[in-house]
């Protein structure tokens, strides 16, 4: 297991607010998006979309559409499935079971936005009218939306799964009958997070071109996974792997929605194929509302037993999501349902004993994929609000209740098994009671109440496991891998190309990954080009997903770097007729520890091993390059907490957030700046999820927020002010101690939103648990009206 050891690291850039290299292209117009990449020749797609939620196909005619000047191709699900029957997903959760997604619809559509059939012309206009023209007949099949009518065996949503059953799973660790026995209280609530698009600013998108002379496939897409969609193409449709390249440009958001592979991306190549021309398709705004991964969408019941004084001695959780027609691959429904049961339960608490059960529910609705904190942000909705919940029944503080629940005793093993070795989730709860300065707030929160201005504090504090890796997810009881490789290679003129298996969707890490290199080879943070997205180039990856980037990027990057840094110093030695272990390098200098005298740049070195044979020492391969694998042997985990002061208006309803408050222990952080902006960005679309997104279906099953006029997404006009406070607890095993946090602030940020709303809602004597909270939810609330 060579390859779970981090070389030390000196730390000098690591740990400083650098800024990002890739803004100088970003900000100034000229990073290059998808939309943005043409090639000589190529073609347009557009994609016809069901308009039924449930229904069998009697029908399709494509002649007009084929007669429109222009169209040069149109294929339907049974053109495609000579070539593809279907894309499997299957997570080794236990109990989740195999559903298989056609490329298009072929016989049956099964939601409103499947894909049906696909024309291809000399324009995405011409497509589109060409789309209009296709007629299909639709037999009308019952719809079923609602997971709870479902999963109780309601109409059947996808006939391959009778039983509507996608998921169903249930353990139980520790004595928990005993447990709920003998509680002085019990506290239950079912909390209902609302289903959400991740809705990247920058829509999904892909651009194949088939060389027929050499038989190579181009995809340039818009995702998180370029390596795994490169994976897809040899599987799925029988390319030669070696023979397809899979890059992803700048990209303008994924957070998760794009950790998929999607049929479309599968069908841009056939087609490409099939005509001999470049074939691109950039989805639009109402089609990545309708057909781009959904997420969240979960009936969360849980119950605490608590002793008298607030101590919780079991925790029971039930969570049903809402997975619709198919598992989302690769991830499937499990991500969501399995991992807001089995994972997130405990949180920082010592409780000894849970038990869960996990369903999902298979409905006629865009099937749910990760959404950035995917499962995570239900379970810890649940945790922190019941934990609150709690806290009001035994009229003891948010703050007092965790303190008499959190762990903090290190390693701490939850009772499902899992250890966990560090954290600071003690101090954090002080932390955040210190920054917000409680006693105040109470006083000011009572003042404005006397002239009806009704203020609430939410907190929420988490632990989440981060750097995804085969370590993590085995030690969750998935047999499944994560893993990754870096290239490290320098030039003949000392500079260095950086190649890794993660992408970056805007999280910076062509900036972080730099630092890393920078600081374990020594040279200038400029030296250094990190070129990440591409899945040719000498690494491999796992994909940009589970707050992986910094810890399995980062570790590989060291590895790889410490390998090449041996061999400069091998040669710096011979040159300098000193021993290796006397060897320095930093800022770009060789120096030697025993003869000051003895200098040279780290530039000319490289020279050297490139073209001078008298530096080289005994057996050295000419070149300075190494591939290495990273992965981390345990789970690690990332820990902090939010704490939000809403106001909110009686009469109109609405929640405004006036400030948040977070603490983030992402052990050490390579770059404080992204780290914090990481944060702003995830508490954001917290609060959009908590108080405006919602995807809204209709009895019918049509979607009816497909444009950003009906499904609202959080602005700057409601992005508060921030304060942030790091506490560093280093990871023993990952490069230079760092700990992931990309999804942190989605994480947790919906539960403090939540507790902050029924702070306030105390006043009314009325609370509630669905999300989001929207104006109409917080008017009848206080009305004593539910809402639907
Ligand atoms: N970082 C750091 N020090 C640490 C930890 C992280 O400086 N101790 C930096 C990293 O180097 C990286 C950023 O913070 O630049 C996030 O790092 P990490 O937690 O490793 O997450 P990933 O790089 O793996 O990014 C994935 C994560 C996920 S899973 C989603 S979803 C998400 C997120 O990142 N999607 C995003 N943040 C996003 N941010 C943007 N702008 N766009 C997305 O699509
Ligand atoms: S939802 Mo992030 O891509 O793990």
């Amino acid at each position: 297991f060579r390859h779970h050891e981090s070389p030390p690291i000196t730390r000098k850039l690591i740990g400083q607010r650098v800024l990002r290299s890739e803004d100088v292209r970003l900000v100034t117009g000229r990073g290059h998006y998808l939309a943005d990449i043409s090639l000589p020749g190529q073609l347009h797609a557009a994609f016809v979309r069901s308009p039924a939620a449930h229904a069998r196909i009697a029908a399709i005619d494509l002649s007009e559409a084929v007669a429109v000047p222009g169209v040069h191709l149109v294929w339907t699900g049974h053109d495609v499935e000579e070539f593809c029957s279907g894309i499997e997903a299957q997570f080794t959760a236990e109990g989740c079971e195999l559903i298989t997604m056609p490329l298009m619809a072929r016989d049956v559509v099964r939601y409103v936005g499947e894909p049906i059939a696909v024309v291809i012309a000399d324009s995405r206009a011409i497509a589109e009218d060409a789309c209009d023209l296709v007629s299909i007949d639709f037999d009308d099949l019952e719809v079923v939306l609602d997971p709870r009518v479902s999963i109780e065996g309601g109409p059947v949503a996808n006939g391959e799964r009778p039983d509507n059953v996608g998921l169903r799973g249930r353990a139980s660790f520790g004595d928990v009958d005993a447990a709920f026995d003998t509680a002085e209280h019990v506290v239950s609530a079912l909390f209902h997070p609302g289903r959400v698009s991740a809705s990247p600013m920058e829509t999904r998108g892909c651009l194949a071109s088939f060389d027929w002379s050499t038989q190579k496939v181009k995809l340039w897409t818009s995702t998180q996974m370029p390596h795994y969609v490169k994976l897809c193409l040899g599987l799925y449709l029988g390319f030669s792997e070696a023979r397809c390249e899979v890059l992803s440009p700048d990209t303008g958001g994924g957070f998760g929605q794009k950790a998929h592979i999607y049929p479309e991306e599968l069908i841009m190549p056939l087609v490409s194929r099939e005509l001999g021309t470049p074939v691109k398709w950039v989805e639009d705004r109402r089609e990545n509302l309708l057909a781009g991964a959904h997420a969240h969408e979960q009936y969360v019941t849980i119950s605490y037993a608590l002793d008298a004084n607030g101590r919780i001695s079991a925790v029971r959780t039930h969570a049903l999501v809402d997975g619709g027609a198919y598992h989302a691959p690769p991830q499937t429904m499990a991500v969501e349902a399995w991992c807001t049961a089995a994972v997130t339960p405990t949180g920082v608490y010592d409780i000894p004993a849970a038990e869960y059960v996990y369903e999902g529910a298979v409905t006629n609705k865009c099937p749910v994929g990760a959404y950035r904190g995917v499962g995570y942000m239900a379970g810890t909705l649940a945790r922190e609000c019941l934990i609150d919940e709690a806290a009001r029944t035994l009229r003891l503080s948010p703050f007092e209740i965790r303190r008499r629940n959190v762990v903090r005793d290190f390693p701490w093993v939850n009772p499902q098994g899992i250890a966990y070795e560090e954290g600071s989730w003690a101090r954090c709860i002080d932390k955040l009671e210190e920054m917000v300065d409680y006693p105040a707030f109470l006083e000011r929160q009572a003042k404005a109440r006397d002239r009806g201005v009704y203020l609430g504090l939410g907190i929420s504090v988490f632990v989440e496991s981060s750097g995804e890796s085969t370590g993590m997810i085995q030690a969750h009881g998935m047999n499944e891998t994560y893993h990754d490789t870096a290239t490290v290679k320098m030039d003949p003129t000392g500079s260095v190309l950086v190649t890794t298996g993660i992408n970056s969707q805007g999280q910076g890490q062509e900036t972080t990954i730099a630092q890393i290199a920078s600081d374990v080879l020594g040279v200038p943070f400029e030296a250094i080009t990190v070129d990440a997205g591409t899945s040719t180039k000498g690494a491999y990856g796992s994909g940009t997903v589970g707050s992986r980037g910094a810890v399995i990027a980062g570790g590989c990057v060291n590895r790889a770097a410490a390998e090449v840094r041996e061999q400069l110093i091998a040669v710096a030695a011979q040159m300098l007729g000193v021993a290796k272990e006397d060897i320095e390098l930093s800022d770009g200098q060789v120096t030697s520890k025993s003869d000051p005298e003895a200098k040279m740049e780290i530039a000319d070195v490289a020279m050297a091993a490139h073209y001078d044979s008298n530096a080289w020492p005994d057996g050295f391969d000419t070149r300075l390059e190494a591939t290495r694998a990273w992965d981390t042997s345990r789970p690690m985990f990332s820990n902090g907490g939010h704490a939000m002061i809403v106001e909110l208006d009686p009469e109109t309803g609405i929640v405004d957030v006036e400030r948040v408050y977070s603490v983030e222990d992402c052990g050490v952080m390579i770059n404080p700046m992204i780290v914090e902006g990481q944060i702003r960005g995830g508490v954001v679309q917290g609060i959009g999820l908590s108080l405006l997104e919602q995807l809204v279906y209709d009895n019918a099953g049509n979607l009816t927020t497909t444009s950003f006029l009906d499904y609202q997404v959080p602005t700057m006009d409601v992005s508060p002010p921030f304060e942030i406070q790091h506490l560093e607890t280093p990871s023993a095993i990952s490069a230079a101690g760092i700990k992931g946090m990309g999804e942190s602030g989605l994480i947790a940020a919906p539960a403090a939103v939540l507790n902050a709303v029924n702070d306030a809602l105390a006043a009314f004597g009325a609370t509630l648990h669905d999300l989001p909270a929207t104006p109409e939810r917080v008017f009848n609330a206080i009305q004593g009206i539910s809402t639907p």
